[in-house]
């Protein structure tokens, strides 16, 4: 039989038998989402805030093929600077596995991972979702089908305004996967606090949240929730600024023939360029302000 190459980092492992809260972090975010250094910085800002909140960060990699839940200082310093690093989904995950590379896991590969682990609470930016012209392309996030299987709470900001979100939240709710938004009845769209689209479902308390998934594992539902955490007020950039910007990236990338996984990180970049660093700064804000409300439902999960 083959065996599964994971470790833990030592203060995950020690949190996880203790059954103190854990809150899994992906790495895509930081290889594919971000630039050097603020990936990195980032990635030490929301570890710090996790611990801020009473409970211990995982953050999810698999470097040179073995799985790793926790990573240490100068493992995330080296991932943050490192290239040809594979963006790994749930397609990807045993290959790059067995055959020994460094992949940096999406929010699909961050589920499956955190769920082996026993961690039931994750934090990141935004989910993937369906991409716009998904009619022609069919290009759907694995992260929507993810949120279907495998019991994990993830919060995020909402889907990134890069998507098509009428047609994200028609796949979300055809795989039975309940969309919280928190504190609010509006959708927020990841650098919006408002997408025009009211969320199917809104909770204002972090425990209630947890006791949401308590619920679905207790009737024996598969799969997780996703939890839409709205960028702080001070640091959003409303709709009518952000989708100029959206619409011109989104132009570039079909003139140019970008496609499948390179769609995100092309886009991403463009919209750093195209709004001159506004949009980073607020990506940094609002996985900061995911990864409290991921620690406090953690903290109310392990009561
Ligand atoms: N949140 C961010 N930035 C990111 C991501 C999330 O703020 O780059 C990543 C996540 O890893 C997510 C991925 O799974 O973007 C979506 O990629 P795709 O659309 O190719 O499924």
């Amino acid at each position: 039989m083959t065996t599964l190459p994971l470790t833990y980092s030592p203060e995950v492992a020690t949190a996880l038998k203790a059954g103190a809260p854990v809150v899994a972090l992906e790495s895509t975010i930081i290889t594919h989402g971000m630039p050097y250094p603020q990936n990195v910085e980032t990635a030490q800002m929301v570890e710090a805030d996790v611990r801020a909140a009473g409970a211990t960060p995982a953050t999810i990699a698999i470097l040179n093929g073995v799985l790793h839940i926790g990573l240490t200082d100068a493992q995330l310093t080296e991932l943050a600077q490192a290239t040809d690093v594979m963006k790994v989904s749930r397609a990807d995950m045993p290959v790059c596995i067995a055959k020994g590379a460094t992949g940096a896991t999406t929010v699909a590969a961050t589920m499956i991972a955190a769920h082996m682990a026993g961690i039931s609470v994750f934090a990141t930016g935004g989910i993937g979702g369906v991409h716009r012209g998904a009619q022609e392309t069919f290009d759907i996030s694995a992260d929507l089908l993810e949120l279907g299987e495998t019991p994990v709470t993830v919060v995020a900001a909402g889907p990134k305004a890069i998507l098509d979100i009428p047609k994200t939240l028609e796949v979300l709710e055809t795989h039975g996967v309940p969309v919280i938004a928190y504190g609010q009845d509006a959708l927020p769209a990841f650098w919006s606090r408002e997408s025009g689209i009211t969320a199917p479902l809104r909770l204002d308390d972090p425990a209630l949240i947890a006791k949401s998934a308590k619920t679905r594992a207790a009737m024996g539902l598969k799969g997780g929730q996703l939890v839409a955490n709205p960028i702080p007020l001070a640091d959003e950039i409303t709709r009518d600024i952000i989708m100029p910007y959206v619409e011109q990236a989104l132009a570039e990338a079909e003139a140019q023939g970008i496609a499948a996984k390179a769609v995100t990180p092309f886009l991403l970049q463009r919209m750093f360029e195209l709004t001159e660093g506004r949009s980073l700064v607020a990506n940094i804000a609002l996985v900061r302000n995911n990864a409290r409300l991921a620690a406090q439902i953690a903290v109310a999960y392990a009561l």
